[in-house]
């Protein structure tokens, strides 16, 4: 892991334990940043990226993403980032964790022009990582850790429990939407993106936004999904959740054009 803030693995395991999130400074060096966002820029240049961009009224989201093996394939190092990640992930953290066994929501790149944003939301898979690669205006991350009650899965187990667990746990999730209720329960953490910051948060535990990016640069940014081993994502919907849901403009996969 190489770095000086990473020496001290048991001092982070336990802080990782009480506070349910890790926030590192100079996960990865400046350097490696610009050469990742080089790639993400050349990528670009050949390449349709994903529009995701739906408003709803509990939810908008608006920037470009391209995935999985677009990103192994384009990005040099991502694979071996990815590694480098999960192995981190592992030493601070009780339960073990393994890659997504879908890699198009496993590992993506995000790039979300001036005006983007991404509303409050929890996310599918347990282990959330998210990699800065540079510095913008706005575009801070808000998260509130251990901020929903969540229901477990051992009660649900039935194939036709699936439906109504997903409509009980929307409402309870609107329980711990209004600022008030969540202020109560959790205390809320803002990171601004900042090359080569490393956030870790439990996804499906931690109501988290990214806000409105302003200025003129487009924020960048890799996330790294893992969960336990076992479970699968095979059968879910890529493009966060919206796959070919109307208003979601995806009409094409990533695809190169030159
Ligand atoms: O870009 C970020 O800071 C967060 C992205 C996010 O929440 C997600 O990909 O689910
Ligand atoms: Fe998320």
């Amino acid at each position: 892991m190489g770095n000086t803030q990473i020496s001290d693995v048991q001092a982070l395991k336990d802080r990782f334990a009480r506070n349910g999130y890790l926030v590192l400074q100079s996960f990865v060096t400046r350097e490696e940043c610009a050469r990742l966002d080089e790639d993400i820029e050349e990528y670009r240049r050949t390449a349709v990226l994903v529009d995701v961009k739906t408003s709803q009224p509990h939810r908008r989201l608006e920037f470009s993403t391209f995935h999985g093996s677009a990103v192994e394939e384009n990005i040099r190092g991502s694979a071996e980032l990815n590694r480098r990640i999960e192995d981190f992930v592992n030493a601070v953290s009780s339960t073990r964790y393994v890659e997504l066994d879908n890699k198009d929501i496993g590992l993506s790149v995000n790039v979300t022009a001036p005006g983007g944003v991404f509303t409050w939301h929890y996310d599918r898979h347990e282990i959330t990582t998210i990699l800065y690669l540079n510095e913008v205006q706005g575009g801070d991350l808000d998260f509130y850790p251990s901020c929903r009650l969540l229901l477990p899965e051992a009660w649900f187990r039935a194939k036709w429990l699936a439906f109504p667990r997903r409509l009980v746990q929307f409402g309870l999730d609107l329980l711990v939407r209004p600022a008030w209720v969540r202020n109560r329960i959790s205390d809320m953490v803002s990171v601004a993106p900042a090359p080569g910051t490393l956030v870790v948060v439990i996804g499906t535990r931690t109501l988290h936004r990214v806000r409105d990016v302003r200025g003129q640069v487009a924020r960048k940014a890799m996330v790294f999904a893992y969960d336990r081993p076992g479970r699968t994502f095979l059968n879910v919907q890529d493009y966060y959740g919206y796959g070919n849901k109307s208003g979601l403009n995806t009409t094409s996969r990533p695809t190169r054009t030159a």
